[in-house]
């Protein structure tokens, strides 16, 4: 397609009748595509907007695997340890897919993927927003995503493990494509693939990539669940980590290739003038996540972070609330996730990031979600109607 004719076309505008708002002079309302999938679905455009406009104002607050399971309990409906203590479900659902690519049952931590897919109905009926990370396995040795073997030159095309590869990304496409109602609509999902690339463990790390061969691995990943699989339903987040974050960039799949960026960062218990220079730390991050996301109509967050099993009681208020409003770019933020309760009984003691129903940061964690600026569930509008 000759490049005036793809702008024509990506600048392609939707006429959508059914949500003509009371002052609208005609029937329709003219909605310029701003994701980088220009066919997606209108609740995904619906998502970036929502995100877009709710940021402004507000930050949607996330936690990992939250009806999965907590630190004292396993597999019970309806429940949440984020719920227990705050009467509200978290407003973002994460989920990990790693093992799809496997054709296992489960995921690594031992979700059921059918379980995991009712899960994602769940939130969505209720209005929140599903974000999903993929920990996969390495396509070119067998062994896991903590695996540090160059790989990303062996996947990309024209690499000898490229179409074990390519059977990986059908096993997540047809997952992915599988996350839909009862009533046949496709669920809008955050998908956030190749994250923490700028840190040293993962096998696609930059550390293991050579030129652009991360980025190639980013715009093959969007290419082939988009123009190959048909998959409209997602929106693509980056995540690199606050370990060589000041990297961030020199991986970058490109404006066409992303839209979500974020990054990811995890902290130990401080207190005094240390505390306040982590907290300082990441008002700083965020600043320049705000900024470039801005300037390239991109959507900012903070994709993961935590302290894990919360030994601050007031970590939620006096470190989290506190980095992300000591500014007001910082606070455009549109979420921030936390990450999982691992159970612990059958799963990693000690592993938990939300407070559960009698710790000792319960009381700080009510305070945080009756923060004006941040949203849980219960505090969420129409996520999936043009605004
Ligand atoms: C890590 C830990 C692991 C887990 C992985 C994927 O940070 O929580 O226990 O397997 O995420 O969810």
């Amino acid at each position: 397609m000759s490049s005036t004719l793809t702008t024509i076309f990506c600048t392609m505008i939707l006429f959508v009748s059914m949500c003509t708002s009371p002052e609208s002079s005609s029937d329709s309302v003219v909605i310029t595509v701003r994701t980088i999938d220009k066919y997606a679905t209108p609740e995904t455009q619906a998502l970036f907007e929502n995100l877009d406009r709710i940021r402004k104002d507000n930050v949607l607050f996330g936690h990992q695997d939250d009806l999965a399971y907590g630190v004292n309990w396993r597999g019970e409906a309806g429940r949440s340890d984020v719920k227990d203590v705050t009467g509200s479900y978290p407003a973002v659902y994460g989920w990990d897919v790693g093992w799809i690519e496997l054709d296992s049952t489960m995921n690594l931590d031992k979700i059921d993927f059918d379980e995991m897919r009712q899960h994602i109905i769940d939130g969505y009926n209720r209005g929140g927003v599903i974000t999903i990370s993929w920990h996969l396995n390495n396509p070119y040795t067998g062994s896991s995503s903590w695996d540090q073997t160059p790989t990303a030159k062996h996947i990309i095309p024209g690499g000898s493990h490229h179409e074990i590869f390519k059977t990986y990304l059908d096993r997540l496409a047809a997952y992915l494509g599988s996350l839909k109602t009862s009533t046949g609509t496709s669920i809008p999902i955050i998908f956030r693939p190749w994250h923490e690339h700028t840190g040293t463990w993962f096998w696609w790390s930059i550390d293991f990539t050579e030129g652009d061969e991360y980025a190639q691995l980013w715009q093959f990943t969007v290419e082939y669940l988009r123009d190959e699989k048909g998959l409209h339903n997602l929106l693509y987040a980056y995540s690199p980590s606050n370990t060589g974050f000041e990297r961030m960039w020199e991986a970058w799949p490109g404006d066409d290739y992303v839209d979500i960026i974020g990054y990811d960062d995890y902290f130990q218990p401080k207190t005094g003038e240390e505390k306040e220079n982590d907290i300082r730390g990441v008002t700083e991050k965020l600043i320049h996540i705000v900024e470039e996301s801005e300037k390239r109509g991109k959507i900012p967050a903070f994709t993961e972070t935590g302290l894990e099993a919360l030994p601050d009681s007031l970590w939620h208020t006096t470190f989290l609330l506190k980095a992300m409003k000591a500014d007001p770019v910082a606070s455009r933020i549109a979420y921030v996730l936390t990450w999982r309760n691992s159970n612990n009984a059958t799963d990693r003691p000690n592993h938990f990031y939300a407070p559960y129903a009698g710790h000792s940061s319960a009381a700080d964690f009510v305070v945080f979600r009756n923060d004006p600026m941040i949203m849980f569930e219960d505090d969420l509008p129409s996520m999936y109607i043009f605004p």
